[in-house]
């Protein structure tokens, strides 16, 4: 059976203070959560150490959100498999579309990425998805079929989540409907080879869709943004259909 991970990116929010705060209201809600859902916070850097320590003892998986390629070396302002390992890390976030939009990432740089991530005891959860105007011109498809197929080049697949993420449904508030949503992923399981690989829908998750996005059955998870900052509604997604 593929394990459930329920992932929330904080993205560039929460200071270590606002991350504590959060902490002391979220860990409530996981007295209710069933035992076979992996529920992850990936978060800024700054907050990695304090929820490392802060985390012990609790079931939430630690995760941050890139992973440079190299062990160590002189890339400013990067951050390596060893630094993350060390800090507790058991999830990166590789390729996210606002990675891939605003800092140059590419299908090689993601490549190079997730192999670090594995090569570190990382499991990286590979963001894949289509624009607008690709999913208005027929190439949802292709698009993300290519991704997988540059992306995973090489890549262990037994220690991998996939993140299926429209990025027209990111941020918006406009989701993409969970049928729909499962139909791309139930595609996207088969081009890969490993079909015990958890894959998630992402993009304008929130309370009120999370128990019918979680019904289908192709979706493994979910990887949740604005949602996932305030305890309360995360506390609701991790908890669904409770
Ligand atoms: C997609 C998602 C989290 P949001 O980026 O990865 O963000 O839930 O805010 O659409």
């Amino acid at each position: 059976m593929r394990k459930k991970v329920i992932a929330g990116n904080w993205k560039m929010y929460k200071t270590q203070a606002e991350a504590q705060e959060f902490l002391q209201g979220f860990l409530k809600h996981l007295t209710e959560t069933p035992d076979d859902r992996e529920v992850v916070l990936c978060v800024p850097y700054t907050d990695l150490w304090l929820l490392s320590k802060n985390l012990h003892g609790s079931r939430i998986r630690l995760g941050a959100q890139n992973i440079h390629w190299a062990a160590e070396g002189a890339y400013t302002g990067e951050i390596s498999g060893p630094m993350l390992a060390e800090a507790g890390v058991r999830y990166v976030v590789v390729g996210h579309s606002e990675r891939r939009q605003y800092f140059g990432e590419t299908d090689d740089t993601v490549n190079l990425r997730l192999k670090a991530a594995q090569e570190f005891g990382i499991t990286p959860i590979l963001c894949v998805g289509e624009t607008k105007q690709q999913r208005s011109t027929g190439q949802t498809e292709p698009f993300i079929f290519n991704q997988l197929e540059n992306d995973l080049v090489d890549v262990d697949q037994s220690n991998l989540v996939i993140a299926y993420e429209p990025i027209w449904a990111i941020g918006t508030g406009d989701t993409c409907e969970p049928d729909e949503a499962n139909r791309v992923i139930g595609l996207i399981r088969e081009q890969i080879d490993n079909p015990d690989v958890p894959i998630q829908y992402g993009g304008s998750v929130k309370p009120d869709n999370i128990d019918v996005i979680m019904a289908q059955p192709e979706i493994d998870g979910v990887l949740v943004g604005g949602a996932s900052l305030t305890p309360d509604s995360f506390g609701r997604i991790v908890n669904f259909g409770l």
